[in-house]
């Protein structure tokens, strides 16, 4: 075994988007890639001697191989130790909670998370900090800084660790322990949730349908729903993680989970249906015959919070993106306590929840979580659910409709234009920014444009700037279109409009969404010219 330094250049693109670097598993294969952005990552952290590192990812394609190289440069790097999921399978949550368990420095997820798998598919890599969590714009930065510049990478020859067996080994001075993949996260959710109930309720004839889509929170939707709660065994469907997903998509909305949505549509449907993405931090909630948004599941949760035995004692504050819909800001309001408004991607969350600003956290795109770790969490956010209908007895349906009878509706839906030229959608937002300022005041039909600008966000922590996270036209009366590109593609660019429409009358809680939201759609359309941009008449995606 001996440390060997290798000459490399420097490839362009390597700096990290919303959550990560994700780019085509192709890109990733080419030598030296992957090396350059972990060298990078480690010469941003400088000396890690004594030091520990968690890894692991999502079991997509390439994860193995990543794995190992990874290890061999951890040990070149003089880490003291690496803990590494069994087989290289943590999900993100799970890599959350086992860097803040075992004090280690950081951690590094191989997940392209949401984004198809396989040898045509996508690769991700991410680098969480100390806290748990992904790191922040300053250190990505710096780590794109260094990628600019690298010329030389140390990778330990050592042959490639056994990742099936649990249990420590070494490469040059570094200790290698593969841990137990689920056993951490479990432990911790035990500490949360009232299990005794969710373990009557299923006792009792309750009847769930979760789908692992293939991915990583199979194994551990295993062990918790059907292994610790009593859940009957085929309750968790697609429950094996597959390199390519089994062909799917890993995003857990109603347009890629059919298969869960029409279980949960027939006559005979379970009680509860949930979904979890690629790398196992988003959640899907579903009631019989009843989708529920992210938007509405983080309002429901916040606003029954206490239910649970890990936020019995009430909330500090309640955190959510920009683009995600104020539901959750009027369950703040009532319960008198502090609501933020951040730019899109987990790594915003960090210093609120760091600083006990904020308890719950969620985004529209099927994200929820809370300070237990630093991550969104997706079987959490399933387990929550879980102790909310046994403590209450009531249907998903029940509890979602007496919420908007409660605090008014939300109506909410994204529009996703997939994979469009990439200069189109940058001249698109340009010309969005151009109009900003003569929007305030103009009457748009059934609207009035109340403030037009791109959301920028000073953190209320540690003063960093973030700037044009989203073009927002908020209306007077609350409504809002957000357009913006997403920063987690591989192809082209992705144009996202959010819109949203509160609505007071429960005589009008149960429209068709994209019916409530027509005359907003139609002004997202007048006024941003998607289709003349993008050539699309209609959205990819609609969720
Ligand atoms: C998307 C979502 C964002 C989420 C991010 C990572 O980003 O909109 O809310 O935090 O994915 O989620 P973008 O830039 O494509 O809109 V995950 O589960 O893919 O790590
Ligand atoms: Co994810």
């Amino acid at each position: 075994m001996s440390i060997q330094t290798v000459n490399t250049k420097s490839f362009p693109g390597q700096r990290p988007g919303t959550s990560g670097l994700r780019k085509k598993v192709t890109v990733f294969q080419q030598p030296h890639y992957l090396e350059n952005f972990v060298q990078s990552v480690f010469d941003t952290l400088g000396d890690c001697a004594g030091k520990t590192l968690v890894l692991g990812g999502d079991g997509r394609f390439h994860n193995r191989d990543a794995v190992q190289t990874i290890l061999r440069m951890a040990a070149a790097h003089g880490y003291a130790k690496v803990l590494v999921g069994q087989g290289g399978i943590l999900s993100t949550p799970a890599v959350s909670c086992v860097i803040r368990k075992h004090g280690a420095l950081g951690g590094i997820v191989l997940s392209a998370s949401h984004n198809p798998g396989g040898p045509d598919g996508d690769f991700g890599i991410k680098y969480n900090i100390a806290n748990g969590g992904p790191a922040p714009e300053s250190v990505t930065e710096a780590i794109y800084q260094r990628t600019e510049t690298i010329t030389e990478y140390r990778i330990s020859d050592a042959a490639a660790v056994d990742l099936n067996r649990i249990g420590v080994t070494r490469i040059e001075q570094m200790e290698v322990e593969v841990i137990d993949s689920v056993a951490d996260y479990a432990e911790l959710m035990q500490k949360l949730f009232d299990f005794e109930a969710i373990r009557k309720l299923f006792g009792g004839g309750f009847r769930m349908c979760f789908d692992g889509m293939h991915a990583v929170s199979g194994p551990y939707a295993k062990a918790i729903l059907e292994g610790m709660l009593g859940a009957p065994a085929g309750t968790v469907i697609n429950g094996v993680p597959l390199e390519d997903f089994g062909g799917h998509h890993p995003d857990p909305n109603p347009v890629n989970a059919a298969e869960l949505i029409a279980i949960m549509a027939a006559d005979d449907a379970p009680d509860f249906g949930a979904a979890s993405d690629g790398d196992g931090d988003r959640n899907m909630i579903v009631g019989r015959k009843f989708d529920v948004t992210p938007s509405d599941s983080l309002a429901v949760l916040a606003a029954n919070a206490t239910v649970a035995p890990g936020y019995r004692d009430g909330l500090k504050g309640i955190a959510r993106s920009m683009p995600t819909s104020q539901a959750a800001d009027r369950v703040a309001e009532a319960l008198g306590i502090p609501a933020y408004e951040t730019p899109t991607g987990w790594k915003f969350f960090g210093t609120l929840l760091d600083a006990g600003k904020a308890t719950l956290c969620g985004e529209e795109s099927y994200g929820t979580g809370s300070d237990h770790i630093r991550e969104k969490d997706g079987l959490w956010a399933v387990l929550f659910w879980l102790n909310l209908l046994a403590a209450s007895g009531k249907s998903v349906e029940q509890l979602v409709s007496e919420h908007w009878a409660r605090f008014g509706r939300n109506y909410y839906s994204r529009h996703d234009y997939e994979a469009v030229e990439t200069n189109a959608a940058n001249e698109l937002m340009a010309s969005l920014r151009i109009k900003l300022a003569t929007l305030p005041g103009q009457d748009l039909g059934h609207y009035v444009v109340a403030l037009a600008d791109d959301f920028e966000y000073t953190d209320p922590v540690d003063g960093s700037v973030a700037r044009q996270q989203g073009i927002r036209i908020v209306m007077t009366n609350g409504s809002r279109i957000v357009f913006r590109l997403s920063g987690t593609g591989t192809e082209g660019a992705t144009l996202r409009v959010y819109l949203e429409r509160y609505e007071a009358d429960p005589t009008y809680h149960h429209l068709p969404t994209q019916q409530a939201l027509a005359a907003l759609i139609l002004i997202a359309e007048q006024v941003g010219g998607i289709t003349g941009w993008t050539g699309r008449a209609r959205p990819t995606v609609t969720t």
